[in-house]
């Protein structure tokens, strides 16, 4: 009401006193009553039953006792509510800032880029709908490094080589597809399928290795055929023991290829999950990871003969590649810190004549029997080491100088040349050497020439030589054999030269490694012979291996006639075959400054240092 004196304020509503109701009727007053009531009614439930509504009370209507609690000394933010409100209101700013962020992302996208954002946003929804969600992965832009697929030879005669091994590989899954489907691996002779308990109850083996292997021949249907199985069949979760190194190297390797050549999100999904099943392996004392890793109960061990309970070195040393990998598509750095952490433990120990025993214990930290080798316990770990510092796109100091320091102890200690002049890797025990080399160690002369570029102190030559001549000793290995196929292990002992003395050592198995040390020379030097001793392995394959229903490995290379052992092993398919594929084909075809093979010949892209130089191909 305005002031004595003062005029009726514009456009208010002045009600006379005479036209006010003196009285209502009755029913007038009960409705009124019962508005007023429902009112009241309405406001006390708003008050104390909507959530948080006392506190919203406290903060609007009454002097905050929140604020109150936080201005007392030594109580700052000890409000566990006022704590979580700071919290809300914090992540509703960050999303705010997200939202914003994304939205000038998406402005500045090209719309065929957009297109593809809005068809994996449906796929994800989709897939959370279906309850195939599974691990909640951030959005990664999907990026082809170049050479996943590669062109034809210009030469009549590598052309003809080449389309003769995609053929030796569409025998081999072939065979797989029809007699051992979803199995493990193949029964070549008694066609059936075939399981290792390396595996667990894991199955398919043969499709994850074969995956990259089929992509990068172009085999695409047969592609499309394995994806389909691995959406509806592979699982990981049963109650079933697995060696840690080879469901990484083969399945998460696997995985990872097959999702960084194709861009299918079904194999990084797939890859990370077990990636993550694969953790708790690390719970041990030290963090060096245990053998044997039950995936359910997530309890390890270590496999009961080596040295006092002891981890492998190639074992936990060959970890590294894919799980970089794993934490870049997952944005977990759980899988990053744990292979660095074994790295620290190994930089914290002596190194007896600056060699790795192949022997660790998790639980001291400290190493069981100094036995030493290039070849089957230590292999890949070195292997490893060289490609981290690669595939990190050589950012990665302390991997190329722990590589460098390890290579120059193994040419001091094992390296030797026998007495015509064959050079080889010896195995060293507690300080004797014993004159053996593995079929498994003849990968070192690809590592080592891979290496030669970067080897420090003007070296570069020196390790060319020493790559092309353990390449030549193992072309030797199975140039003295009746099959012409290498053993198991040959020896430079007791008047003999590469040649394999003891029976249980004359087997060959249909492995990789020989071939791969010829695949790196050739790319490195195109030296001609490299091609010829890869194609005098393509005969001899296809002349002792080569049966009806596949590919099998044999008991005894001395042997006139093979007797097979009735196993297509899963390498054959990841390693042998594409290794002799990119043998024959030109050098753009996965190319080594975009692509570092897993120990298991999974192609990994490198984590290219400079982000301009990601390609987009579209092939
Ligand atoms: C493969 O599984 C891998 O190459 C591993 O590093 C060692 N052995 C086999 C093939 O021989």
């Amino acid at each position: 009401t305005p002031p004595p004196g003062f005029p009726p304020l514009t456009g208010q509503k002045v009600i006379s006193s005479s036209r006010l109701p003196t009285s209502f009727r009755l029913t007038e007053k009960f409705i009124l009553l019962l508005v007023f009531s429902a009112f009241i009614t309405l406001c006390f439930g708003a008050i104390f039953f909507l959530p948080d509504s006392s506190k919203l009370l406290s903060g609007v209507f009454f002097h905050s006792p929140a604020v109150e609690t936080n201005t007392r000394p030594g109580s700052d933010s000890s409000d566990p509510a006022s704590a979580n409100d700071e919290r809300v209101l914090a992540k509703i700013r960050k999303d705010h800032e997200k939202a914003l962020l994304e939205a000038k992302d998406t402005l500045q996208k090209r719309p065929d880029e957009i297109k593809q954002d809005i068809l994996n946003e449906k796929e994800k929804v989709a897939k959370e709908n279906t309850g195939q969600g599974g691990n909640d992965l951030p959005f990664v832009e999907y990026h082809r490094p170049p050479g996943a697929t590669g062109h034809e030879p210009q030469d009549p005669e590598t052309k003809e080589k080449r389309a003769k091994i995609k053929e030796m590989m569409k025998h081999a899954w072939g065979s797989y597809r029809r007699y051992a489907w979803g199995s493990n691996e193949l029964r070549p002779v008694s066609k059936q399928g075939h399981s290792s308990n390396l595996f667990g109850s894991i199955k398919g083996a043969t499709i994850v290795d074969a995956l990259d292997t089929l992509y990068i021949m172009e085999m695409f249907e047969e592609f499309d055929a394995a994806t389909d199985w691995v959406e509806k069949n592979l699982d990981f979760n049963m109650n079933a023991e697995v060696s840690v190194f080879e469901v990484n190297i083969r399945f998460v390797g696997g995985l990872l290829s097959a999702y960084y050549l194709s861009g299918k999100e079904v194999y990084r999904r797939k890859a990370v999950e077990l990636g993550e099943k694969l953790l708790p392996a690390f719970k041990t004392p030290t963090g060096i990871p245990w053998a044997l890793l039950n995936l359910k109960s997530g309890i390890g061990r270590n496999w009961p003969w080596a040295s006092g309970g002891s981890s492998i070195l190639a074992e936990y040393g060959t970890l590294h590649l894919e799980f970089m990998h794993l934490s870049k598509l997952s944005g977990n750095p759980d899988f990053e810190q744990k292979v660095m952490n074994i790295r620290k433990v190994l930089n914290r120990l002596d190194k007896p004549q600056g060699l790795y025993p192949n022997y660790l214990n998790p639980n001291s930290g400290q190493w069981g029997q100094h036995h030493v080798s290039v070849g089957g316990l230590g292999d890949s770990f070195y292997e490893y080491l060289l490609k981290a510092w690669l595939m990190s796109d050589k950012a990665d100091e302390e991997g190329k100088k722990m590589y460098y320091d390890a290579l120059q102890a193994i040419e001091t200690n094992l390296m030797r040349k026998s007495t015509s002049g064959l050079t080889y890797i010896a195995e060293w025990k507690g300080g004797l050497l014993e004159h053996k080399m593995g079929h498994l160690t003849c990968f070192a002369g690809g590592m080592i020439a891979l290496g030669a570029d970067g080897a420090p102190g003007d070296k570069t030559g020196h390790q060319m030589e020493q790559a092309a001549e353990i390449a030549r000793t193992c072309h030797e290995s199975y140039a003295r054999t009746a099959l012409k196929l290498g053993p198991e292990a040959f020896r430079f002992d007791g008047g003999v030269e590469a040649i394999a003395t003891r029976q249980n050592e004359k087997y060959f198995i249909l492995r990789p490694e020989v071939i791969e040390t010829y695949m790196y020379m050739w790319r490195f030097t195109h030296d001609p012979k490299y091609r010829e001793w890869g194609w005098e392995a393509v005969q001899a394959l296809e002349q002792h291996c080569r049966v009806e229903g596949g590919y099998s490995g044999v008991r005894d290379v001395y042997a006139s006639a093979p007797n097979h052992d009735d196993v297509q092993q899963s390498f054959y398919l990841a390693e042998t075959l594409k290794y002799l594929y990119l043998l024959f084909s030109d050098d753009d075809h996965l190319p080594f400054d975009h692509w570092v093979f897993n120990t298991e010949a999974h192609p990994l892209p490198v984590l290219k240092k400079d982000k301009t130089d990601i390609p987009n191909e579209v092939e």
